[in-house]
């Protein structure tokens, strides 16, 4: 069976860690079809637009995809993408790797973000010169849904800590309505939870990560304390993330673009080639999928490096590293 794969570098490093998953996968004995496409800043400055349409229907018509990074048309890319898979819970995990030297050791946590709603889903205006407004939607539906695929993920994967991110006490009907919900579907699994008032929770993550396994959280939420989460763990070059949809998956790392060291091709390509070892879960290979993580694990814990872990291998250097170990 081949499995056709969208591949999408975006912008800045996306171009240079997105051939390093690329690289990972062809070594397995997966048949694998790999169909490139164009997005991001370059795209809209060659073309007129940050997702052409072909883009998008590549997106739409593949069994999953993998979307490297965007830059400042994130807005105009990485969101209708997510859409075009029909993604609504995006998977954070933030793992502490052992031979790291992570400021917390213990972390090992996973967000599971709402991936639809909340501020994010860019309904904002001009009303007057200086006045600008945000509006911000929370569905029963949505927030149904992210809450069953959060407690689901947590007995699937073992994890007997979960968390409900929220704001309830100032966003009342927004937060309101998500946290009265998670809650709701919580109740009727049986399943055991915590709730927490999100910036609390960001300072409770810093100190004692260990505490915490699955985080429900809103949109805006989940972007940033799994951001908060990369810290813990040694960066956001570590951290790989899924867009789960009901037929269709897109996979990339958390980090953006990186224009600060873009071109210089020392990228930590963990990230990227950790969200496709979650590809390869989706796909149902979860053995391949094990020989990546191992074959990464391995490397951070005593192969070559890139910079931002304190090494000063390229991310070539680095990927082949990885190859080698498969
Ligand atoms: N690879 C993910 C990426 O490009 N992140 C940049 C970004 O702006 N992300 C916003 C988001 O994840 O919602």
């Amino acid at each position: 069976m081949t499995h056709e794969i969208a591949v999408i570098p975006g912008d800045g490093i996306g171009q240079e860690v997105t051939p390093a998953a690329v690289d990972v996968l062809g070594e397995l004995n997966i048949d694998f079809e790999f169909v490139h496409a164009e997005a991001g800043d370059e795209t809209k400055a060659e073309t007129g637009t940050a997702l052409p349409e072909e883009t998008a229907e590549i997106a739409a018509d593949a069994d999953a995809t993998l979307f490297g990074a965007a830059g400042e048309t994130a807005a105009d890319v990485i969101l209708p993408l997510r859409s075009i898979v029909g993604s609504f819970a995006n998977v954070r995990p933030a793992r502490a790797y052992p031979g790291l030297d992570a400021l917390q050791p213990e972390t090992d946590l996973v967000f599971i973000r709402e991936n639809t709603e909340g501020v994010y889903s860019g309904i904002e205006d001009e009303i007057t010169e200086g006045v600008r407004t945000l509006t911000r939607v929370i569905t029963e539906d949505a927030s149904e849904k992210i809450a069953e695929y959060g407690f689901q993920y947590a007995k699937r994967n073992g994890y007997d800590d979960v968390t409900i991110a929220h704001k309830a006490n100032v966003m009342r009907e927004t937060d309101g309505l998500f946290l009265d919900t998670a809650e709701r579907v919580a109740e009727e699994r049986g399943a055991e939870y915590d709730t927490a008032l999100m910036d609390a929770l960001a300072m409770h993550l810093a100190m004692t990560p260990e505490e915490y396994g699955v985080v429900i959280c809103p949109n805006l939420a989940g972007d940033m304390l799994s951001d908060l989460a990369a810290g813990l763990v040694g960066g956001l070059g570590l951290l790989p993330s899924a867009n789960i949809g009901e037929e269709n998956a897109l996979f990339e790392p958390v980090h953006g673009s990186a224009p600060d060291i873009a071109g210089e091709g020392v990228a930590n390509p963990s990230a990227m080639i950790l969200s496709a070892a979650m590809m390869l879960d989706h796909l149902e290979y979860p053995e391949e999928a094990e020989t990546v993580r191992a074959a990464v694990e391995s490397v951070l814990d005593s192969g070559p490096r890139t910079p931002d872990l304190g090494g000063s291998a390229s991310t070539e250097e680095m990927t082949e590293a990885v190859v080698d170990e498969l």
